[in-house]
């Protein structure tokens, strides 16, 4: 097992009587909000900070607390960290993969010298480190189905090559510093009150938006793209799993999580058992269609269903069916 002697000093960061003290970087983006609300249902509003650069809107800002946190200014989240007394940290900021490709500077920036500052100040001040890792991480020469925990790893964008680079910063913190990181390797993940910020997966959120307004959709992957998709919900109980789990349990710092796997066409069939006549056209853009097409087409995630017992609640028709609860029945 990977579990450093004096793991068990790091285990517990908190006793029992003391919930974590929780900052969310990059909390204004697809999954910042879900997460609070989650972990203020479990630790108690106060204990946990959402934050970003963004103005937040009122129903945000009136929900729990919320800070300005720039993770390129080290000073600062020092400050933060010191005076939160944070003890939890989940590291949200990124550009995904194909705003990525259209700015690589700022990709490097947030992506790599944004995760040093983090993984810093999470070492200096003892703070257990949670860096959500991706499909992305793999490329064209890994396995794709499915793609294993362990295996080449040699993506050609600079959001796999930035978090390929996470995952084994956050490990090599935890051998030489004793960090208690912890990264799971996300799929696509379909949320139906956020949206996400340029990445490849967006076609499985926008087209559930588009079936409830008008009933059709252009699609940016072709019709045979398969991916590994998860619902937020299942994604966001991994992560609070993952993070409660007695470090003995943890074989490995880094783990896939799955839940599903459909094509663009497969989708669109699910979802005529709402939207009946339902239409779907494609207009392939040619940087996603290469993304996906490096990507694994399903993710292991054995290990963690061994390790820590991880186990999704949906599949695509339980995923199709509470996107239209979401949305209520078709608007159109
Ligand atoms: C993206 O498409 O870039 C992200 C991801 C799979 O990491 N949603």
């Amino acid at each position: 097992r990977q579990v450093p002697a004096d793991a068990s000093f790091h285990s517990t960061s908190f006793s029992e009587a003391e919930p974590p003290r929780v900052l969310i970087t990059g909390g204004l983006g697809q999954l910042g909000v879900g997460l609070a609300s989650l972990l203020r249902k479990r630790f108690g509003k106060d204990n946990v900070i959402l934050s970003d650069i963004r103005k937040p809107p009122a129903h945000v800002f009136h929900s729990g607390p919320f800070i300005y946190a720039n993770i390129l200014d080290n000073k600062s989240l020092r400050e933060i960290v010191v005076n939160h007394r944070i003890s939890w940290l989940f590291h949200y900021s990124a550009v995904l993969s194909a705003v990525g490709e259209a700015n690589v500077p700022l990709a490097r920036d947030v992506n790599i010298t944004g995760l040093h500052n983090i993984l810093d100040v999470a070492a200096e001040h003892n703070v257990r480190l949670f860096v959500p890792s991706t499909i992305g991480a793999f490329g064209p020469s890994s396995p794709r189905n499915p793609a294993p925990d362990l295996c080449i790893q040699r993506p050609r964008t600079i959001y796999g090559v930035s978090k390929v680079h996470a995952e084994l910063m956050g490990e090599y913190y935890y051998y030489r510093y004793g960090l208690d990181f912890r990264c799971l390797r996300y799929p696509g993940i379909i949320s139906a009150d956020s949206q996400p910020g340029g990445g490849t997966t967006d076609y499985a959120v926008q087209i559930f938006h588009a079936a409830a307004k008008n009933g059709t959709f252009e699609c940016n992957l072709k019709a045979s793209t398969r991916l590994p998709m998860m619902y937020i919900s299942d994604c966001l109980r991994a992560t609070l799993e993952v993070m409660e789990a007695p470090a003995e349990r943890l074989s490995m710092r880094t783990y896939n999580i799955s839940a599903m796997s459909f094509t663009p066409e497969e989708l669109a069939q699910a979802l005529r058992k709402h939207v009946p006549d339902f239409q779907i056209t494609y207009c392939v853009d040619p940087l996603r269609q290469a993304i996906a097409e490096s990507w694994p087409m399903n993710l292991d995630d054995s290990s963690a269903r061994k390790d820590w017992g991880w186990k999704h609640d949906f599949d695509l028709p339980e995923l199709v069916a509470t996107m239209f609860n979401f949305h209520g029945a078709s608007t159109r």
